[in-house]
């Protein structure tokens, strides 16, 4: 069956021959479409579940949906022309702003004709004697390409716990991960939502103006900043449109791949008076400055943390009147600041002084079951409400890899490759999976960098490995196993040195019930992992295992 699979003979919709195929329209893949086809000639198709580009900014259009990373760093970087026509709105823009970005940049660069909209990846099996990829669709047709190229983003499979009776509720359910197109209207509704992280940070005070009620269900008390949102002015837009080419290299100086000049060496070498003045200062300049502008040792430290979180959970007690709503709000000592990643916010803590919110604590009494009217939790307490928002994170990294059913050499399961936790070299390749290229795979700086930076980084990279393949006559690349086990134990040591592996986070797998913990993304900051990315290309792809085609066909010709 399998090989009959492999084969193509069982596609219903035949099988048609390209030379790549890249699976997903975000960032990633429009990207990557473009290098491959404009820049190297390729016959390249892109396969999208969604009815439009976006990626993440299609799905997650739910309200308040916007990014932590300012406008003039969080777009791509390989065009002039594209930076100088686009013009941001706010600082940091809302999803149906960076939506239509995207949609700009399809139309732009003519990149619509070559994505196949509503279809979805069902299999992938390597074919070994062909040396093709073979990618079934729930369409029914099948594409064989040499190259399989998976940009299906860090954070795009829903992480939906199932309670008891969940199927019983009679109200309406949102998933901020699929929110519907249309507008929801909440007005005079009795709103729920689960979730405390990022996502619902951005949803709670936007559905408070509008629900008649909302009713939180907080399981673990994050640490947030405001975000410190407005409008670009003229000015602002006119001087970043001059000074693009410094600011990228700026984003690429920098460890996160967003530049903060803010940053001390350490918040313990300081006076207390001191230390405060600058959490202010990165307070007032919001999003991400407070986490990775302030002090560098708040991230490796503990006790130089604990003068971080400290300082948040005094501005919550300042900011939510009620000291016992604060309290449950605030992370308690012992929970460090920012080793999860740290969302933005803007008017959320003021929403819980608000008459029609109420933050329920589902850590102390779980939810016991669903009702068809709402929710009983532990301490037999109901909750009663007419919709329900899930905003309970993602399977990250390795969800959506997993959901294409993946198989390499011999038939090998990604999944069986993956069992104890993701294993790549540069985050790009696996061993056994030839020819797999993987944007912003696990173990690649990804989230802890500037998404748009980091795809377009992997993207030239995986570009050039195929020309430089197409070039020498090389049918076949992969990661060779000592190079991969390397590279997993430098991620390891580096994370190590680190406080971000002991937070029970979705860097690691933590959320998801069962997950093998492994820290995911490479924290060598955006500019090294480049370094050592170029370093590998120039040694002729140092770490890789490279099969000469003609090596391969004489061996096929000899056996047969
Ligand atoms: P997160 O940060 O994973 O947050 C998910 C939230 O959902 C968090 O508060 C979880 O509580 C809660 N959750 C998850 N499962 C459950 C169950 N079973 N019961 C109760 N509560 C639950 O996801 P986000 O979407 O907010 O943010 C992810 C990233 O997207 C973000 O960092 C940005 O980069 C964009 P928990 O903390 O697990 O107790």
């Amino acid at each position: 069956m399998q090989n009959e699979l492999v084969k193509g003979k069982m596609t219903p919709g035949g099988v048609e021959d390209v030379d790549a195929v890249v699976v997903g329209a975000g960032f990633a893949g429009l990207y990557m479409l473009y290098r491959l086809r404009d820049l190297l000639g390729l016959r390249v198709v892109v396969i999208e579940a969604a009815d439009g580009v976006g990626g993440t900014w299609y799905w997650n259009r739910y309200p308040g949906a916007r990014c932590d990373i300012a406008s003039v760093h969080y777009s791509y970087s390989f065009s002039d022309q594209l930076e100088q026509e686009w013009e941001w709105s706010e600082k940091y823009p809302a999803q149906e702003e960076i939506l239509s970005y995207l949609n700009h940049v399809a139309k732009r660069f003519d990149l619509l004709r070559d994505i196949k909209f509503e279809t979805r990846v069902t299999s992938a099996n390597y074919d070994e004697a062909a040396q093709r990829w073979i990618i079934g669709t729930d369409t029914g047709k099948s594409y064989s390409a040499p190259y399989f190229v998976p940009a299906v983003g860090v954070l795009s499979t829903a992480n939906v716990p199932k309670f008891k009776n969940d199927d019983k509720f009679e109200g309406e359910k949102y998933y901020t991960f699929a929110w519907p197109k249309e507008k929801v209207d909440f007005s005079g509704k009795r709103v729920a939502i689960i979730g405390t992280g990022a996502t619902a940070m951005q949803v709670i005070p936007v559905v408070a103006e509008q629900a008649g009620h909302l009713t939180v269900f907080q399981r673990t008390a994050n640490y947030a900043a405001p975000l410190q949102n407005g409008p670009l002015t003229k000015e602002e837009i006119r001087e970043t449109k001059l000074k693009y080419r410094e600011y990228r290299r700026q984003c690429w100086n920098s460890f996160a791949g967003v530049p903060f000049d803010t940053a001390r060496p350490s918040a313990l070498a300081e006076s207390p008076e001191e230390r405060n003045k600058q959490f202010q200062t990165c307070w007032d300049e919001g999003g991400f400055t407070l986490w990775l502008g302030s002090y560098m040792d708040i991230l490796t430290n503990l006790e130089a943390n604990e003068t971080a979180a400290e300082f948040v959970r005094q501005k919550i007690r300042e900011r939510v009147k009620d000291p016992k709503i604060a309290k449950m709000l605030c992370p308690p000592k012992g929970v460090a600041y920012g080793t999860k990643r740290q969302p933005c916010e803007t008017n959320y803590y003021e929403t819980y002084n608000r008459d029609n919110v109420t933050l329920v604590d589902i850590k102390s009494a779980p939810i016991e079951e669903f009702t068809a009217n709402g929710l009983r939790t532990a301490d037999g307490k109901t909750y009663e409400f007419d919709c329900l928002i899930y905003a309970t994170g993602f399977d990250a990294f390795t969800g959506s890899m997993f959901k294409m059913n993946i198989h390499g050499r011999k038939g090998k399961s990604l999944k069986e490759h993956w069992s104890a936790g993701p294993r790549t070299f540069l985050g790009v390749s696996t061993q056994d999976f030839p020819n797999m290229f993987i944007i912003t795979g696990p173990m690649s700086p990804s989230v802890l960098f500037n998404m748009p930076l980091a795809i377009e980084q992997n993207c030239e990279w995986i570009s050039d490995c195929i020309e430089y393949m197409r070039r020498f006559n090389i049918a076949e690349i992969e990661a060779d196993e000592k190079a991969e086990y390397r590279w997993i134990e430098h991620v390891k040591e580096v994370a190590a040195h680190t406080l971000l592996p002991t937070a029970e986070s979705w860097y690691l797998g933590a959320n998801i019930p069962g997950k093998p913990r492994i820290f995911m993304v490479y924290l060598g900051g955006g500019k090294q992992y480049k370094v050592k990315c170029d370093d590998v290309a120039l040694k002729g792809y140092e770490g890789f295992i490279l099969h000469p085609a003609e090596k391969k066909a004489k061996a096929t010709a000899a056996a047969s």
